[in-house]
């Protein structure tokens, strides 16, 4: 028995810890370790609720639009407001933009590279997965970063900058709706629209094919690594108000295989191996604000370990597009390091098209906001999905303070680390069975870990002055 350990997996956003055994070259436990600590939920104690949209904008600069969004809605369900329907296609598309970007930052940029970028970058297409880094930095100048571009130009017209848009506030946006910045956004969406078709189109008729026939066993290697827990959750997502309001995706819970009532008191958080004190676990509505201890006994992670009913569940592409029923894995399994990128690519497509039809629906004559007013009191919640995923903020108001707010974000649940039952964290489990040549080569192990685009920033909620890194993958014997 041997012990990988890569500290810090890189290509993903944030500090992320990697303890893998290996014994016959095979991976047969993980621990995946957050190893920041910040303190976003402590830092809006006291404050006034407004404050916490634009605070929590900041959690991440990775998916940067998506707090404002969840904290809004939390601040919106406290005073039992709903928006007007142009803010709610914003909202929409600000988010449909975003998770667009992102998921192209994912499969060119971060996972892509593990894979060759799919033989569009490859050496010798087709090819072994292997990347041709002059034909890379071409993709990459002429085709990726333009996209990205776009996607921003997009962004900004809506949101008014990028990164962290602005317009978001509790009651609507505060976006004009010109004709002319309508037309333009739906332009530039075009031209995102176009590569996107042509990434689709050229993986889904000439690499998945290719591969299939020419390196059957590569495709039964990804589809037989990385399925994890089989467990998915996703929350409702993009309300359209031309369809009375019915989320675009529907949310749910699959537990085994097995489709569940969403009930979302069963949503713990568990810290028996974070370094958090006892108390600070518990159902995100009545969670107290963090207490932190490095030292506890048995911890290995900032990160918490959020549970629906007891059970790990995966988050995510993978998990959103098989909830609403709009991905089939191709894996027996029901998950896989493959399904996980393939369902990530088929979202981006569905989404362009429906980022295109919500600028359309857009009506200037209408308003954009409604008053707003602080309550008091009251609680409230915000369930919204990241381009990683569920992301839910829940609020307590008093006085017209914020007494209590607690995150729980998708890196959360899937870099979790084991619960108080011991059960492993999505991450953690998918990495179970991950081939390692030669006992120390961990470019399975990476590949399952990108494959869900992970962000630990966003996952833990200041790094200290003193924090140091050790960068360097080691390889030890036990
Ligand atoms: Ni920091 Fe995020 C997304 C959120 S993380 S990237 O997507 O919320 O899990
Ligand atoms: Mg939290």
């Amino acid at each position: 028995m041997s012990e990988l350990v890569i500290d810090p997996v890189t290509r993903i956003e944030g500090h992320m810890l990697l303890r893998v055994t290996v014994e016959n070259e095979k991976a047969v436990d993980a621990y995946c370790s957050g190893t920041l600590w910040r303190g976003f939920e402590r830092i809006l104690l006291g404050r006034d609720p407004r404050d916490a949209p634009v605070i929590l904008s900041r959690v991440c600069g990775v998916c940067h639009e998506v707090h404002r969004i969840a904290s809004t809605l939390a601040l919106e369900d406290a005073a039992g407001l709903t928006p007007p329907d142009n803010a709610i296609r914003i909202r929409n598309i600000v988010e449909g933009v975003t998770t667009i970007y992102s998921h192209a930052t994912s499969l060119l940029v971060l996972t892509g590279p593990d894979l060759g970028v799919y033989g569009l970058a490859g050496k010798e297409h087709p090819n072994e997965l292997e990347l041709d880094g002059e034909k890379y930095n071409k993709l990459l100048h002429e085709t990726i970063l333009p996209t990205q571009m776009l996607c921003h130009e997009v962004l900004a017209i809506f949101g008014g900058k990028v990164p962290h848009h602005m317009t978001t506030i509790p009651g609507g946006v505060t976006t004009s709706l010109k004709p002319d910045k309508i037309a333009l956004a739906y332009l530039k969406m075009t031209r995102i629209k176009e590569t996107i078709l042509t990434v689709y189109n050229y993986l889904h008729g000439e690499f998945i094919p290719h591969l299939k026939n020419e390196h059957p066993e590569l495709v039964d290697v990804l589809l037989n690594i990385g399925v994890g827990v089989k467990n998915f959750l996703s929350y409702d997502v993009y309300p359209e108000p031309e369809e009375n309001y019915k989320p675009f995706f529907k949310g749910g819970v699959i537990i085994n295989g097995k489709p569940e009532e969403f009930n979302i008191d069963k949503i713990a958080e568990y810290v028996k191996h974070s370094r958090y004190a006892d108390e600070s676990g518990g159902k995100p509505s009545e969670e107290i604000p963090p207490i932190d201890e490095y030292d506890k006994t048995g911890a290995y992670s900032w990160i918490k370990a959020p549970r629906y009913d007891g059970n790990p569940c995966e988050v995510g592409p993978l998990a959103k597009m098989v909830v609403a029923g709009l991905y089939k894995p191709l894996s027996p399994h029901g998950a896989s390091l493959l399904d996980r990128i393939l369902a990530r690519l088929e979202e981006a497509k569905i989404l362009v098209d429906k980022v295109l039809e919500w600028i359309n629906t857009l009506n200037p004559s209408e308003p954009v906001f409604k008053e707003y007013e602080v309550p008091n009191s009251g609680t409230g919640v915000g369930l919204w999905e990241a381009p990683r995923g569920a992301l839910g903020h829940w609020i307590i108001i008093s006085n017209g303070k914020i007494e209590r707010y607690q995150l729980v974000v998708p890196t959360t649940w899937n870099a979790s680390p084991r619960d108080g039952a011991g059960r492993r964290g999505p991450i953690e489990e998918a990495i179970i069975g991950a081939p390692v040549p030669g006992n120390e080569d961990p470019i399975n192990v990476l590949r399952i870990v990108r494959s869900f685009d992970p962000c630990l920033a966003c996952s833990v909620h200041l790094i200290g002055p003193k924090q140091e890194f050790t960068v360097e993958i080691s390889h030890t014997h036990l």
